[in-house]
């Protein structure tokens, strides 16, 4: 990771309501730890977002709130803006798309697409109000799915079955301007042809990315491509957005789509004109590759196709910017049981948390980072605050930079004692000291946050433990010289801990520099053992954490269930159990070959945490099979046990090692997982069907 310039985006929220924690677990707090950590390394990072300010959304929060959709950006723009402030998230620039200069920058991209000749024009039939005079964006269209029969479907989509529609496949469709029914009336729009990108995606991305980018993300964009890509329309009918830079276009605009992404160029422009900077650098590529800036798009799993298929094609088509070199989109993150849901108020809105707690940012973001949806959907409970503040914060990190700074005071007057002579268990000590931040860093860099925040924690969990050991509250009685030492050694953590949380717990670090009267952002300063010097004064300490009461728990979740119209039903649960998968014909069932089979032998795999080898005695023959079982079951336990196997499955290497079948098992959504077994005893080699 030497190159020399970062520029990482993150999703532009729609300025057309507040900010929940769905939306900062999902894109901003990622992206914000990997920005400050990366600035930690003097490394020239640039962080962008701002306001989507344009498309069906503002309008029709405009039409709810009866108000203009001006009056809507500039309301949610605003909050927005400060939200995040507050809540540490350390943007470069927050912009917005309603500015001119993102205007004349997507405007730009527009015409030079159009210039190449690369859009094709096509018209067809779309539904418009007579009534309003204007055709219909597909949100503002609703009627019966034809799929479901739900009533009320969106012109792209069926909330209750989550069809994807078109507007005419909609059984009885309704404008929801005029609550008339619409007709359909010829239109002509320009559409960017993504079926002649698809050769160029498919080296690039499929062939480019894989084993690079995360495999929810990789996985979506594999099936997009192998769907086949279609031209999609890069203009609409509508009146509010940005105009479409032709002759004879009045009432188009830029498909949001187009304009959106195009929204971190312009953010861009307009953070180097403030600072004397040159915007190129950072998107444009460079006479020689290697100084092209590294381009990372924080996003949540519902923009992927649009920053990983859509995007690159347009910046690849323009030619001369860069492309993404990482999109480390998330999950989704779920609340208490359900999915979050903005338009029946079950969410955890971010500017009523810190109206509640303003100087509580670290405690969320802790808990977020630690349950962040980085490879499937994760879930929020204020229980779970409540643990992880409580039982990690409070009882780890608090308690051991407490204990540290206090005992500090109290036998040396606040004043960084010397380190004497070392014992085994302080060298041990040090060495993890060095060695932690090494490994959070690598977590950093490849994306893991959680990982990443369990080593900071880690860090803290050593000097807990160190401090239990070695007891120099009861040392002092007679070696003061021993206690010195071991002082020494955890004003050293405490300091490494105020650098490496930075990224995390950012007003945390702050405070802690404080105490310690000690001011680093440096990383490589991290892990040293010399970063407090003997004689260097501390100030005061104060309790860095407090502890969550359970009545402040049980109010969160009351204040959830307050909406009282919406009852509880209405929500969506999360799906358990992964759904269905595609419907399999008989013939497809009767080609698996699985037969009772008895285990023989058992034992670990060399260098493997998973996987177990083991003989099996199949009736036909005795074979080899590996199975990823080896943190549910201890290999003596299960030598004798009849299981079923799939007998016919293509031999596969792993470790080294060739598997020769599949042991069954059934595994539950912890991950719990329990072998499928004949109920009595029966010869081995007997089939299952
Ligand atoms: N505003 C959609 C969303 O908020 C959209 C993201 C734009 S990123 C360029 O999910
Ligand atoms: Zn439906």
């Amino acid at each position: 990771m030497t190159n020399a310039r970062i520029t990482v985006t993150a999703a532009l929220p729609y300025a057309n309501g507040p900010l929940h924690i769905g939306h900062i677990a999902g894109a901003y707090l990622p992206a914000d730890i990997f920005v400050r950590y990366q600035r930690q390394q003097k490394r020239d990072i640039i962080f962008m977002s701002g306001s989507d300010e344009h498309g069906a959304a503002i309008m029709l929060r405009a039409k709810k709130e009866g108000i203009s959709p001006r009056e809507i950006i500039d309301k949610y723009h605003e909050q927005n803006k400060e939200t995040f402030e507050r809540f540490g998230i350390s943007f470069d620039m927050y912009h917005r798309t309603s500015e001119p200069i993102h205007h004349q920058t997507s405007q730009e991209f527009f015409t030079t697409l159009y210039e190449k000749g690369e859009f094709t024009e096509q018209e067809s039939e779309q539904y418009y109000d007579e009534e309003y005079q204007q055709f219909l964006a597909d949100r503002y269209i609703t009627g019966t799915c034809p799929v479901c029969g739900h009533p009320e479907a969106y012109g792209d989509q069926c909330e209750n079955c989550g069809s994807s529609l078109s507007p005419t496949d909609l059984i009885n469709p309704k404008s929801t301007l005029s609550g008339k029914t619409p007709v359909l009336k010829p239109t002509k729009h320009w559409y960017l042809p993504l079926d002649k990108y698809q050769p160029w995606l498919e080296e690039w991305l499929l062939k480019g990315k894989q084993g690079k980018w995360k495999p929810n993300v990789y996985g979506q964009c594999s099936s997009w491509l192998k769907a086949g890509l279609q031209p999609r329309a890069m203009t609409r009918d509508l009146d509010w957005g940005v105009d479409v830079p032709l002759p004879n276009t009045e009432g188009k605009k830029l498909y949001v789509w187009l304009d959106a992404p195009i929204g971190y160029i312009s953010a861009t422009k307009q953070w180097a004109q403030d600072n004397e900077k040159d915007w190129e650098l950072y998107w444009k590529q460079q006479a020689d590759e290697a100084d092209n800036a590294r381009l990372i798009h924080f996003i949540g799993k519902d923009n992927i196709v649009f920053h990983c298929i859509i995007f690159p094609a347009i910046l690849h088509t323009h030619g001369e910017y860069i492309l993404p070199e990482n999109v480390p989109a998330n999950e989704f993150l779920n609340l208490e049981g359900r999915k979050l849901s903005t338009s029946r108020n079950w969410a955890v809105w971010l500017h009523e948390y810190l109206d509640e707690l303003p100087d509580k940012q670290d405690e969320l973001r802790y808990t977020l980072c630690s349950i962040m949806p980085e490879n499937k959907d994760s879930e929020f409970t204020w229980k779970d605050y409540q643990a992880k503040n409580n039982n990690e914060l409070v009882a780890i990190l608090g308690n051991f930079v407490n204990r540290t700074l206090v005992l500090t005071q109290k036998y040396f007057n606040g004043v960084v004692p010397p380190c004497h002579e070392l014992q085994s268990i302080d060298e041990e000590v040090l060495h993890k000291l060095e060695d932690i931040p090494q490994k959070l860093a690598t977590a950093i860099e490849s994306f893991n946050f959680r990982e990443a925040q369990n080593y900071m924690m880690e860090l803290a969990r050593t000097g807990n433990k160190y401090l239990a050991d070695t007891e120099p509250w009861k040392a002092i009685k007679e070696d003061e010289k021993r206690v010195a030492t071991i002082l020494n050694i955890s004003l050293q953590i405490t300091a490494s801990l105020s650098v490496v949380c930075q990224p995390f717990l950012p007003f945390t670090a702050q405070r802690l520099q404080q105490m310690l009267n000690f001011q680093s952002v440096n990383w490589n300063e991290a892990g040293k053992n010399n970063l407090l010097a003997t004689e260097h004064t501390l100030e005061k300490p104060a309790l860095l954490f407090q502890k969550v009461e359970d009545e402040w728990v049980e109010q969160q979740v009351a204040k959830l269930h307050q909406d009282d119209e919406l009852t509880i039903d209405d929500l969506e649960p999360i799906a358990k159990f992964a759904p269905m998968k595609e419907e399999i014909t008989y013939d497809d069932f009767v080609k698996l070959d699985m037969r009772v089979a008895t285990i023989l032998t058992a034992e670990k795999v060399k260098k493997s945490k998973k996987l177990l080898k083991m003989t099996l005695d199949t009736g036909l023959d005795q074979r080899t099979v590996l199975s990823g079982i080896a943190q549910h079951y201890e290999p003596e336990a299960i030598i004798g046990k009849q299981v079923c196997v799939l007998v016919n499955l293509a031999p596969r290497k792993m470790m080294g090692i060739e598997s020769q079948g599949m042991i069954l098992m059934a595994e539950d959504t912890d991950g719990k997982l329990l072998f499928i077994q004949p109920e009595g005893k029966i010869d081995d080699g007997s089939g299952i069907s």
